[in-house]
């Protein structure tokens, strides 16, 4: 009898290692002790998977947005919003335009002149204008429609364009020669696209912001243009007669500035009020 205890004790204690059976009398105090240290197994895997779980809550969040686009746009009250308008002068004698000898590619038609400092009666084109600080906490509806740059007679127009982040900037050949866009940009990625006769549209998106982004033509030397992008809609480009306009601007503090691609910057500190039409004029020299 004894014997076949022993054996079935011995038959129980090579089994041990697949289930926790205890062989002597104390059977039940082995049971118990097994009991609290499978509890303590279960409450130790517990805590494990616990913090696998916030371990993986904590690394499976998307990505932060790298830019505001993803961000939702903070209402502006349409009733409260201002505007600021004005005059870019130029003083001093403009430069002469010199023109451009295209004759080096007969697909290049018409005439071109260089277009750095564009003047007319005093008054300085292409100066980019934009709210430069006073809405870091506002975000803003990226528009759909893309920003058109046309190329014909070897020439990209408009010269200086200007878009939101992650708005399209949507390059057009109306030539019958190549051209080859090469983009030097700084803060956002650099390009360089072969667009021939007739290919379609070339677009590209910014995913920062950056001012006076130049663009070149690697077929035409001369070619030139420069994109200004920033992560909001108050902005704008100074027509012929040096003027512009930024409208729906929320009552603030900010800090507009002026940039022209050769002559630099100035900056003016404006405070609008509810529905005011304030003005802002900025006045380059050579
Ligand atoms: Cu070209």
């Amino acid at each position: 009898m004894n014997r076949k205890l022993s054996r079935n004790c011995h038959s129980e204690q090579r089994e041990e290692s697949l289930s926790p059976v205890p062989c002597r009398g104390n059977r039940d105090a082995s049971l118990r002790s097994a009991r609290q240290s499978w509890s303590a197994k279960r409450a130790a895997l517990t805590l494990v998977l616990t913090l696998l779980a916030a371990l993986l809550a904590c690394t499976s969040k998307p990505p932060a947005p790298t830019t505001q686009l993803q961000a939702p746009a903070t209402p502006i009250d349409p009733a409260t919003t201002a505007s600021i308008s004005g005059i870019v002068t130029f003083t001093g004698p403009p430069p002469d335009l010199r023109a451009i000898d295209m004759s080096n590619d007969p697909g290049c038609h018409g005439q071109n002149r260089a277009e750095t400092v564009l003047v007319n009666n005093g008054k300085l084109a292409n100066v980019f204008v934009y709210v430069k600080e006073g809405l870091e906490n506002r975000s803003f509806p990226v528009p759909t429609k893309p920003v058109t740059v046309e190329q014909t007679g070897c020439r990209y127009f408009p010269h200086v364009a200007a878009l939101q982040t992650g708005q399209t900037l949507r390059f057009l050949n109306h030539d019958t020669t190549s051209h080859n866009i090469h983009g030097l940009a700084r803060s956002n990625d650099d390009w360089n696209d072969f667009q021939s006769v007739g290919d379609p549209p070339l677009d590209r998106v910014f995913a920062k912001p950056e001012i006076m982004l130049p663009i070149k033509c690697n077929q035409h030397p001369w070619m030139t243009m420069y994109a200004n992008i920033v992560p909001h809609p108050f902005f704008a480009v100074t027509a012929a007669d040096g003027s512009y306009s930024i409208h729906g601007l929320p009552p603030g503090d900010y800090t507009l500035v002026f940039v022209h691609e050769k002559l630099g910057e100035r900056t003016v500190k404006i405070s609008l009020q509810p529905r005011q039409q304030a003005a802002a004029n900025a006045t380059f020299q050579p």
